[in-house]
Order: structure tokens, then C-alpha cells, then sequence
């Protein structure tokens, strides 16, 4: 079982960085799986604002510099953007980071955990199910704008904060092992879904392979294109930031297309048991292609265009594998609230991978329309 950290002294914490406020209070936030995330309250002169502190999750991110090299990089980036074109709210447009009291971009407290601090964006949320096929459409303009944007970051190339995040055979491969070592003693309980991810073994270099043989680009991608990882405008519906940078690194497109498609399009959330009632929403899913072509059909190649559609299979595939895997291991990766949430999560994707194969010539048909018109 992933251990359950002692409450942080939220005040002691913020303290290390340059807040220039009082402290007022501060509470858990969102319902992402790796960091601890919390919202923290401050008086600034008169004015109440509100600020994102998170504990970063170093046993995930195994170094905090790099990962915070990359999330300067790239914040910098898109705030310079953002005021050279004069945009009225460029600071609620992009995370920023708020210093430390030395001026680094985060800060270690006395236990050695490493915490960073965001503005929290007003007036914006996630969601874990869409509502509206214009919450999907904006969700996928957001990511294809945040791609495009970070095609020009220009310097060397980012770190890899995670090696082969999305290499989905070595994923396969960390399974296999499991398995073998089958340290929590669960290997038995869950046969039909280790058959399961083998039967689809096939399918796992698709990606890989494009990339090695020059067929797809390495491009920075976000890599990690959940739906609640994007904040929508709570008046206009609009894709206003970007968050969860962690993973912003050397990808594929079809990582972040198929993501999304992964969290966006069922008809239910990532841990719902009620899988007969799965499937596909196709009205989802073009939202999805338009918005994301509408950004960036100028640029993908034709090998890329022709995968999006697969992509949302083999990433909906990788993320079960990964659920799988960290069941067998013990639930050391993933948060999880109840002890078979990471089987519950696993059994989910891969009812949706069943599902996005019986609707995939019809997603490829969509995909076609849009990158042949838009
Ligand atoms: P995790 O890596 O654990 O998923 P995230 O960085 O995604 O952590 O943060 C968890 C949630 O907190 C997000 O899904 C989002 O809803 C919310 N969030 C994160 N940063 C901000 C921010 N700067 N302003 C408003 N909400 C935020
Ligand atoms: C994690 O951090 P969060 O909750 O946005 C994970 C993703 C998985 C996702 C599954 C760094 O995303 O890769 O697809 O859970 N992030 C990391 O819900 O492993
Ligand atoms: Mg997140």
C-alpha cells in the first residue's frame, strides 16, 4: 500500500517561499494521482489569493532538479509568449512558479520532501468526466495549443523525467516481471487480465517502433493529457492553462492525442465498476479530432494523422498494463483510496480498449473527415 504521509504544516511550508502574504489556511486539492496537492489561502495587504502548493512525489520523480528545469523551461516560455502578445491575463494563462526564498523555482523542508508553488488559477477547474462535447473541444484545442507552443522552446533537449514513460513494451515488459516475482501474492486473482494485456501484446511496439524508424517525430509533448490536467473557464468554457507539467518532455503527439482519448471519451470515470455500461462516445471523440486538428493538422505528418485513432487504444492499453502492474507490486505508484482500486482501474481500461476496438474504423473515419477538410 502506497504509505499515507503525515499532514504537512502547510503554514511552515509556505513559508519557504517568497509569498509576501499572510497565511490564512489550506486544504487538499483535485484528485490527481501522484503528487499531494494542496490549495492555500493567504492575506495579501487586505486582499485574500489563493496558491497551488504541492508536495512533488520524488519516489515518481526521482529528480526533483531536473523535472524543475524542465517545468522553468517551459512556464518561461509560455508567460514570454503569453506578454508578447500582450494578453490581458498571460499569468492565468500559463502556470508560473513562485520563488523560493533562496529564488530557486522549489524548496525542501526539514524532512527533505521537495515542494513547489503555483498562483492557483481562479475562476477555471477540471473535470474528470467531461459534461459537453465544447468541455471536450477545448480540452484538445488546450493540448494541441500547448504542443504547438512548445515546439519552439529551442536549447537543448528537456530531461526525461521519467525514462520511457509511454514506451509501451518495456511497460509490457515491467508486467512480465511482476508477474515473476509476483511480490503481493495477487498473480492468481487476476489471470484473465494478464491474458488479457498478453492477447494485445502485438500491438504494444506500434508506436515505438514509428519513432525509431524516423516514420513519426520526436516532438516535447505534455505526456500525461488526462482531462483533469487541464483547467476549463468556469463562464466560457474555454481551455485557459495547462497543468501537471511533470512529464513535459521528449514524446510523440500520439501520446498526447491518445491520452486524451483514454480520459475523455468513455461514457464513465477511470475506476467505475459498472463496465457493461462502457463504451465509446463517438460525439466525444470527434469533439476531441476536431479540436486537436483544428491546432495542429498543419503540422502532424500523414503516419501520425493515420495513428491518432490507435493511439487512444494502445495508451488506454499501456495505462492498464500500468495499473496491473502496480497492483502486483503492492500499490506503490498509483495513490489509491481502497485496496482493489488499481485492479478496479485496470479492469476499467481494459474494457475500454474492447470498446475503442469494435468503434475504431468509425474513430478513423472521423479523424479522416477533419484532417482532409479542416
Ligand atoms: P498530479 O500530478 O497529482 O495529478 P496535478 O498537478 O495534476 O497533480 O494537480 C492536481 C489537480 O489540482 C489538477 O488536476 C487540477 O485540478 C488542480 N490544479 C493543479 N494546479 C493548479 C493551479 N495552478 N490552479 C488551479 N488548479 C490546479
Ligand atoms: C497519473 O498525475 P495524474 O493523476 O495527472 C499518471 C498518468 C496516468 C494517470 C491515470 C506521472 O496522472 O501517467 O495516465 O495517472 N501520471 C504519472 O489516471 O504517472
Ligand atoms: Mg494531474
Amino acid at each position: 500500500m502506497s504509505s499515507k504521509p503525515k499532514p504537512p504544516n502547510l503554514r511552515k511550508i509556505s513559508a519557504l517561499f517568497d509569498m509576501r502574504a499572510d497565511f490564512v489556511h489550506g486544504f487538499p486539492y483535485g484528485s490527481g494521482h501522484i503528487n499531494d496537492t494542496y490549495c492555500v489561502s493567504f492575506d495579501q495587504a487586505g486582499q485574500r489569493i489563493r496558491y497551488v502548493l504541492q508536495r512533488i512525489n520524488t519516489h515518481v520523480f526521482k529528480d526533483p532538479h531536473a523535472l524543475m528545469e524542465n517545468i522553468s523551461r517551459v512556464t518561461h516560455h509560455s508567460l514570454g509568449r503569453l506578454l508578447a502578445e500582450e494578453n490581458p491575463e498571460a499569468y492565468r494563462r500559463t502556470l508560473t512558479c513562485i520563488p523560493a526564498n533562496d529564488g530557486k523555482s522549489f524548496a525542501f523542508d526539514p524532512q527533505g520532501n521537495a515542494w513547489r508553488t503555483y498562483p492557483l488559477i481562479e475562476r477555471a477547474r477540471s473535470y474528470d468526466l467531461i459534461e459537453t462535447n465544447e468541455q471536450a473541444f477545448q480540452v484538445a484545442k488546450a493540448f494541441g495549443n500547448f504542443q504547438k507552443l512548445a515546439a519552439d522552446i529551442g536549447g537543448e533537449r528537456l530531461h526525461e523525467t521519467i525514462p520511457d514513460f509511454h514506451h509501451t513494451p518495456k511497460r509490457l515488459d515491467a508486467l512480465r516481471a511482476a508477474i515473476e516475482t509476483d511480490a503481493s501474492n495477487r498473480a492468481s486473482e487476476v489471470k484473465d487480465l494478464i491474458d488479457f494485456a498478453l492477447s494485445r501484446s502485438g500491438d504494444c511496439a506500434r508506436i515505438t517502433d514509428l519513432i525509431a524508424s524516423g516514420d513519426i517525430p520526436e516532438r516535447v509533448t505534455h505526456n500525461d493529457t488526462k482531462l483533469n490536467n487541464v483547467l476549463l473557464d468556469d463562464v466560457t468554457a474555454e481551455g485557459v492553462c495547462v497543468v501537471d507539467l511533470d512529464t513535459t518532455m521528449p514524446g510523440s503527439s500520439l501520446y498526447d492525442f491518445g491520452d486524451m482519448i483514454r480520459s475523455g471519451t468513455p461514457t464513465m470515470l477511470e475506476d467505475d465498476t459498472a463496465l457493461s455500461a462502457l463504451d465509446v462516445r463517438l460525439d466525444r471523440f470527434d469533439a476531441f479530432a476536431r479540436g486537436y486538428l483544428g491546432v495542429t493538422n498543419s503540422f502532424l505528418n500523414a503516419t501520425e494523422i493515420a495513428n491518432l485513432a490507435f493511439s487512444g487504444k494502445l495508451l488506454t492499453l499501456e495505462c492498464g498494463i500500468r495499473f496491473l502492474t502496480d497492483y502486483l507490486q503492492g500499490d506503490t505508484y498509483f495513490k489509491i483510496k481502497h485496496p482493489t482500486h488499481n485492479l478496479d482501474r485496470c479492469r476499467n481500461q481494459f474494457a475500454f480498449v474492447q470498446a475503442i476496438e469494435r468503434n475504431l474504423p468509425e474513430m478513423e473515419k472521423i479523424v479522416k473527415g477533419y484532417a482532409d477538410t479542416i
